[in-house]
């Protein structure tokens, strides 16, 4: 696996701020943990690895963009380029002691996602993706599950939580999902989700109410494992419309048309 000089920048930023969550994670019950919205908190460990994610990209790059969850976004002088950075998704299942969480660093050229990272520190799980070069656990390369009938899959989904997302409509979905598949997952990191889409753990994953940076990472890592990404209009504007669907061709579809059933009338 040849890594070009860019995702090796990706992957070192990513890396240094798993080493910062790690040490936090080991004393989470000392962190100082403010709220930022009902159920949406952001700790020291999230500014701690935003920050060491930023000065390693921006050192390499300082003309780029830089859009993080924990701060504004910094326009760039190279009006082309832009990293798209979650500094630890997963935080509620980390302030929890619970070992699912990661560092997802993407690279957008022109509005096209051309480089991914997503690292579980806890596992010492490294997933990377360029355009057109293959997706990578660690050094082995990646190719979405092949099954083909909804109820042979294993689907993972995000759970609307306190204050967000129209809970009525994902209980609907939830309801038509669970009437066709093996079984339903939540790991509770959309980037993760998708890597897992991608490593052939999941067959599928369906979520509303993402942002740029849960996902952006996460889709080339899905795509260059060969598999198949919509937004819920079955458009290709994740970003925009907050919502994907993924798998790989044929679940992909399976999935996105029981996931859109119509709500029962009776
Ligand atoms: P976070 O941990 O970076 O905030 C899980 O389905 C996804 O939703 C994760 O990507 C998680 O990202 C995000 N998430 C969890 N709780 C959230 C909240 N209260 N507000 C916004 N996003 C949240
Ligand atoms: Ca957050
Ligand atoms: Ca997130
Ligand atoms: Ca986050």
């Amino acid at each position: 696996m040849a890594r070009s000089a860019l995702l090796n920048v990706m992957v070192q930023a990513a890396l240094k701020a798993g080493k910062s969550l790690s040490r936090d994670f080991g004393e989470v019950q000392n962190l100082q943990v403010s709220v930022k919205g009902p159920g949406d908190f952001v700790s020291q460990a999230d500014l701690k690895a935003q920050k060491i994610i930023h000065d390693e990209l921006l050192k390499a790059r300082p003309t780029y963009g830089f859009l993080g969850e924990e701060s504004e976004e910094i326009k760039g002088t190279d009006g082309a380029h832009r990293w798209i950075v979650d500094p630890l998704d997963g935080t509620t299942n980390f302030l929890h002691g619970i070992p699912m969480f990661s560092v997802s660093i993407a690279l957008e050229r022109n509005g096209e996602i051309v480089g991914a990272v997503v690292f579980n520190p806890a596992t010492d799980e490294l997933y990377t993706a360029e355009r057109g070069g293959g997706a990578f656990l660690n050094d082995r390369r990646l190719r979405v599950a092949s099954r083909r009938v909804l109820s042979d899959c294993v689907i993972g989904c995000g759970v609307p939580h306190l204050g967000r997302g129209n809970h009525g409509k994902f209980l609907v979905e939830l309801r038509h999902v669970m009437g066709e598949v093996a079984g339903i997952r939540r790991i509770g990191s959309a980037a993760l989700d998708l890597a897992y889409v991608a490593a052939g753990r999941f067959d599928g994953f369906w979520e509303v109410g993402l942002s740029p940076w849960d996902m952006a990472a996460g889709i080339l890592l899905v795509r260059e494992a060969g598999g198949f990404v919509s937004d819920f209009n079955g458009g290709t504007d994740m970003l925009g419309t907050s919502s994907i669907i993924c798998g790989n061709e044929h679940i992909q579809k399976a999935l996105a048309e029981v996931v859109k059933r119509p709500i029962p009338t009776k």
